[in-house]
């Protein structure tokens, strides 16, 4: 039975042209700054991101500890959204590891943080209070509908950050679904972070790794902290072979999943027991929720599962279905079948 795996774009396999790449990767010791093909990666990645370096990191969740503990001390505070990946799922790791304090704030059904709470979050000059420190926004957001943060917003928080001597991190780990979907350079959502870090195995398809970017000083710093972290690899080569090809290959194709979960949505709206607003969907996350009082939505994912097709579960009546490399127009629409009739026979 073919499976047609909607729960993450992080279930993409490497293309046949990466697992060439990896074969026949130059290889070395990174740690020692010898593996030739994780610096052509983060000479590609940096200049892409219009950052003067870069490091490569094992995952998305490494990179933005990397580069939270690289902008704070202990007993400093970062500001977030409430409804972040770094604060919801990334095991509370800056306070575990960094003794970092996490301030959360709103995150609006947009993803973005509204500037007067980030202003009001700003601790002022009190012995009782931790330092601010960092500012952290997530493009595209994930929870958020993974809506895409326009430039103007992104600048609009900088100029606040500066203005209050504070940093900014972006956690672009879809960043490039988010230049897509706004049909802008990668730079114009970058230019104003201090850093970033962003995936090249999730929509990119590649196997592994994520790369965090900002100034020489920065990275250098950063790479001192990947290593607290356990972080420093051997022949990285092999991870960053497939990053390499992500990046020259599978960024103009992201167009077609964003298609692909508009289509999804829209097929889902005119299901009966299933709501969701398609005109919110922006990249290829989509989130929509069981209404019909007749099944739950347990039962539905068992029964789509039993019919191959996997989708996440999210809250009690919420469901997550995400697009990538893996998932074409006819499984959007095999899935539009099998989610028809499953809610017909319930
Ligand atoms: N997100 C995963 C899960 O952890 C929820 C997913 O399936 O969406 N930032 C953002 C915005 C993310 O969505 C994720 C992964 C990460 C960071 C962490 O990346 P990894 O999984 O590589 O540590």
């Amino acid at each position: 039975m073919k499976t047609i795996d909607l729960r993450s774009d992080t279930v993409t396999l490497p293309t046949p042209t990466m697992r060439e790449a990896i074969y026949r990767a130059e290889l070395g010791d990174d740690v020692f700054g010898e593996d030739p093909t994780t610096k052509r990666l983060e000479k590609i990645a940096a200049e892409r991101m219009g950052k003067e370096a870069a490091v490569m990191v094992a995952s998305g969740t490494m990179g933005n500890l990397v580069c939270v503990l690289t902008h704070c001390r202990r007993a400093e505070e970062v500001i977030l959204g409430n409804r972040s990946h770094t604060f919801l799922y990334e095991a509370g790791g800056m306070s575990a590891l960094g003794g970092i304090h996490p301030h959360t704030i709103v995150n609006q059904p947009d993803g973005t943080m509204r500037l007067e709470d980030i202003e009001a979050a700003i601790r002022g000059h009190n012995v009782h209070f931790p330092r601010t420190r960092l500012i952290c926004l997530e493009n595209t957001h994930n929870r958020c509908n993974g809506s895409a943060l326009t430039p103007e917003y992104m600048e609009t928080v900088a100029a606040l950050a500066k203005d209050r001597g504070l940093m900014v991190h972006l956690d672009g780990a879809r960043i490039f679904n988010a230049a897509v979907a706004l049909q802008v350079d990668v730079k114009e959502l970058t230019r104003h972070a201090d850093s970033l870090s962003f995936c090249l195995s999730k929509g990119l398809s590649a196997p592994v790794g994520s790369v965090v970017c900002g100034t020489k000083e920065f990275i250098a710093e950063a790479r001192r902290n990947r290593k607290v972290l356990g972080g420093g690899m051997r022949q990285s080569g092999i991870i960053a072979a497939a990053g390499i090809t992500a990046l020259e290959q599978m960024v103009d194709r992201l167009t077609e999943d964003h298609t692909n979960a508009q289509r999804l949505a829209e097929g889902i709206a005119r299901i009966t027991g299933l709501s969701i607003e398609p005109e919110k969907v922006q990249t290829n996350i989509i989130y929509f929720n069981l209404v019909s009082q007749r099944l739950t939505v347990e039962k539905l994912v068992t029964q789509l599962n039993n019919k191959g097709i996997k989708i996440l579960q999210v809250g009690p009546t919420r469901l997550r279905a995400v697009t990538h490399y893996g998932i074409s127009a006819e499984d959007i629409d095999l899935t539009l079948t099998a989610l028809g009739q499953t809610m017909e026979k319930s």
